[in-house]
């Protein structure tokens, strides 16, 4: 990727990073911490590599994100927003009566949402599914999948890897936001999940890793999945919840927090300061 594009996503993402602090900040309580972990994934998806169109969001043949951690949400919201899925003053609506933008995310009320999530382990099945039903009708574009490192104690993520495996969904791309926390704690204290490259490579996955605030090194990893073309991708991403929010980055209890509008616009322009840029 040529620096003028890297420099181009990192704006996207910035932009990501401010709409979604701004957008819990005005409903004053939301999942700051996992929103803030996928900002550059979601900039490099919708901004670079996903072949979609924000006049048409339901396009046969297009590119397919799911966000099977759907209470990351108002991130994925933000990055639609800016692509021009829907006006921004949407934004200011999150999950008030009558929004279409809901705290978790819902194919059925907000233009550019491929599948509705929130209740962990299924957006991963879902995705696979569109998968092999993609392959099946021949058509060649990719499913993007995000999951979270708790999600992942889920059974069902394990039946959906099996699964993918062993059809050889090479169409599937798939993430994992390796934040190292969840809801209540840190992951290895919950449920450990060790060596999880060699977990994912023991399901028959083509299994990377790389730093997921790196949208560069992002990029190369998704270039080699869809390069390999047998397996389907895992690429486990080394990220930290809340990242770029400075009271929510690097503390214990930052899955869904209260906070102000005040105190929103204290992080943005903690953001916006010359030294964070970069
Ligand atoms: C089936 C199910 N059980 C419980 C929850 C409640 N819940 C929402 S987020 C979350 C923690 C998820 O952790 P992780 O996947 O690591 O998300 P992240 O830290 O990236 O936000 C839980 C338990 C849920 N949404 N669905």
């Amino acid at each position: 990727m040529d620096k003028e594009r890297l420099a181009f996503l990192q704006s996207k993402a910035l932009e990501i990073r401010k709409l979604t602090i701004e957008e819990i900040g005005t409903l004053g309580t939301g999942h700051i911490g996992g929103a803030m972990s996928i900002v550059e994934l979601l900039a490099l998806l919708y901004f670079h590599r996903m072949r979609i169109d924000p006049q048409q969001p339901r396009m046969e043949g297009r590119d397919q994100l799911v966000v099977s951690k759907g209470h990351a949400g108002p991130a994925v919201y933000a990055a639609l927003a800016l692509k021009g899925y829907f006006p921004k003053d949407w934004l200011s609506t999150l999950n008030t009566g009558g929004t279409k933008l809901p705290s978790h995310c819902d194919r059925n009320l907000t233009p550019g949402i491929d599948m509705t999530t929130g209740s962990l382990g299924q957006g991963f099945s879902a995705a696979l599914g569109i998968a092999l039903g993609l392959r099946m009708d021949k058509l060649s574009a990719k499913v993007y999948t995000i999951i979270g490192d708790g999600e992942s104690d889920e059974g069902q993520v394990w039946e959906a890897a099996l699964f993918a495996g062993s059809q050889g969904l090479s169409n599937l791309i798939a993430f994992t936001d390796y934040n190292k926390q969840q809801l209540d704690g840190y992951t290895k204290d919950i449920i450990n999940l060790d060596d999880l490259e060699a977990k994912w490579n023991a399901f028959g996955w083509y299994t990377q890793r790389v730093d997921g605030h790196d949208i560069a090194a992002l990029d190369e990893a998704i270039e080699k999945a869809l390069g390999q073309g047998k397996k389907p991708a895992m690429i486990i991403m080394d990220t930290i919840k809340g990242r770029g929010c400075s009271f929510a980055e690097g503390v214990q209890n930052n899955h869904s927090m209260a906070f102000n509008l005040e105190k929103a616009k204290e992080a943005i322009a903690a953001l916006e300061a010359p030294a964070s840029q970069g």
